[in-house]
């Protein structure tokens, strides 16, 4: 049986357009899906929409919308850019679905029916941008307004709602945390989590609300709406129920990892491991927090007017670089300026000089010295070959740990090691020395090589760029499907008499505009 591997996006709030930051996490979790799908996986990844909500609510009032209207309205733009970026999810889950409301209303009576759950008053200064509490400790004071840390200003709460006793939990975690140090990637967001929250305060988390009613009726007592975060979160487990795929991918034999940036860590290190713990499921293996995407001119935000619309970055550049330069040059630990400058010298130095250059070596000289067909492999004496040829083995054997790293950064400067030694294997081959001394064999084993290390670039490279992959393929004359990188040897002799195409180019350079 094929190992399990279960990743998920945060399911995004239906009030707004989808900006970079998005696009970021969704592409690194459908790279991070096809790269376990690679190493022979199966696979689950979830994106979706967090429906409900004050927020929800009156951003359809302001824009003369039905929350219906807008939340339907917004997953299909959302949908369309998850189809213009290739990102191939198992689900596309939303929060007003049927069979979610029903799971989170039977998870909520669970709660209750174990006396996790007490009815009581709300006072607290909330942040309806954020869905969140803001503790006095974190309130920003300014001309007599309160704001949490974005900037957003915050509203009196002083409600009736119901109360998830998480405070019981305190030490729980604490400790959970301490034995499992690799749960929280990057781990150095544990000790912030412990210090701002969790020995700051830590009290029962109000649930449910009824102020609005845009949210998930409470069977037992109908006024009020269940809390959005405890809403959102269950949607990870709901939507495998929905599919069929709960046993398979929630059990304690699936890797199951949630994809996130750092301002909702708190509610999936803490609050979603505490309401598992409760219910007695599974908790995840781990969070990825990855850091913010900034620009020059700081975070983006609506009011500042520097938010960059992922839809026009893809038709300047295209859906491979946008893919590439955001895996490659955005860091997971620290937040990183986007720039179109750097995309530029990302795509002309990896793309168009690298991998588009190796595919097109390639082809170019078995064009050259053999007619295009791949010659018989024989192994032969030569050092720089036999050298090669260990730098293959030694490529291969850390794939599977690269991807078990789950950090794309640390996969991609793998394959651009590999791409430099292949080039400087060709420098220092000088193959067409060998093909003016007519040097048949050593010449024929150089080919052999080269065409398979390609070939492993292309492989290695094909769930990042979806679009080349398919002009690379066609080039080498090469069936990804029926690759095994681990028995690369073979295809040496599989390879043998097959027709290579001549060239195209897959990566034109682009011109800086000065
Ligand atoms: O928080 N840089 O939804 P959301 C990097 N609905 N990633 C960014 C980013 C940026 N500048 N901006 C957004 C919510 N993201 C809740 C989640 S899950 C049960 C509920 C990405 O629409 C990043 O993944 O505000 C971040 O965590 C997420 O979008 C927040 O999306």
């Amino acid at each position: 049986m094929n190992k399990k591997f279960y990743i998920t996006t945060p399911i995004y709030y239906s009030s707004g357009k989808p900006h970079i930051g998005h696009a970021y996490t969704t592409i690194m979790a459908d790279c991070l899906s096809k790269y376990k799908k690679l190493i022979g996986y199966d696979t689950f990844f979830l994106t979706g929409m967090d429906e409900h909500g004050q927020k929800i609510e009156e951003t359809a009032k302001k824009n003369n919308l039905s929350p219906q209207e807008m939340i339907d309205k917004n997953a299909m733009i959302f949908q369309d850019l998850w189809k213009k970026l290739d990102i191939n999810y198992d689900i596309f889950m939303r929060t007003s679905f049927d069979e979610h409301k029903k799971f989170v209303q039977e998870k909520f009576t669970e709660l209750l029916n174990k006396k996790y759950i007490y009815l009581g008053e709300w006072k607290s200064k909330y942040c309806v941008s954020c869905e969140e509490n803001i503790n006095s400790s974190e309130v920003v004071k300014k001309d007599n307004k309160f704001y949490c840390q974005f900037g957003h200003e915050l509203i009196d709460k002083n409600e009736e709602s119901y109360f998830l006793k998480v405070s019981l939990f305190k030490d729980w975690i604490k400790d959970f945390f301490k034995n499992k140090k690799d749960f929280i990637v990057p781990q150095s967001r544990v000790n912030e989590l412990v210090n701002n929250f969790i020995d700051n305060d830590f009290s029962d988390l109000s649930i449910s609300r009824i102020s609005f009613d845009w949210g998930i009726k409470i069977n037992e007592n109908p006024k009020h709406v269940v809390y959005v975060w405890l809403d959102a979160l269950f949607n990870y487990v709901s939507a495998l129920k929905m599919k069929n795929k709960f046993d398979e991918f929630w059990s304690d034999k699936s890797e199951k990892v949630h994809l996130l940036s750092k301002e909702i860590t708190r509610f999936h290190c803490i609050y979603w491991p505490i309401f598992l713990k409760m219910l007695d499921l599974e908790l995840p293996n781990k969070i990825i927090s990855h850091g913010w995407i900034i620009t020059k001119t700081g975070k983006m935000s609506k009011s500042l007017g520097n938010v960059i619309d992922p839809i026009e970055l893809i038709s300047e550049f295209g859906t491979d670089a946008v893919r590439y330069y955001f895996m490659k040059d955005l860091s997971i630990e620290k937040d990183s300026i986007f720039d179109k400058d750097l995309l530029i010298s990302c795509y002309n130095s990896d793309l168009a000089n690298n991998y588009g250059n190796i595919v097109s070596r390639v082809s170019g000289m078995i064009q050259k010295y053999r007619d295009g067909i791949i010659p018989k492999f024989k192994k032969t004496k030569n050092k720089l070959n036999i050298d090669f040829y260990k730098r293959i083995n030694e490529f291969v054997s850390k794939v599977e740990q690269c991807i078990n790293s789950l950090n794309v950064n640390i996969i991609v400067n793998h394959v651009l090691n590999f791409e430099n030694d292949i080039n400087l294997f060709i420098e220092n081959f000088k193959p067409w020395n060998l093909f003016k001394d007519g040097n048949k064999e050593e010449l024929n084993e150089f080919l052999n090589l080269i065409n398979v290390a390609a070939k492993l670039v292309v492989w290695y490279l094909s769930p990042i760029l979806t679009n080349a992959t398919k002009i690379a393929c066609d080039v080498l004359n090469f069936d990804l499907n029926k690759f095994n990188y681990k028995k690369w040897e073979n295809s040496l002799k599989e390879d043998e008499n097959k027709k290579i195409n001549p060239n195209v180019i897959i990566f034109e350079r682009i011109k800086n505009k000065e």
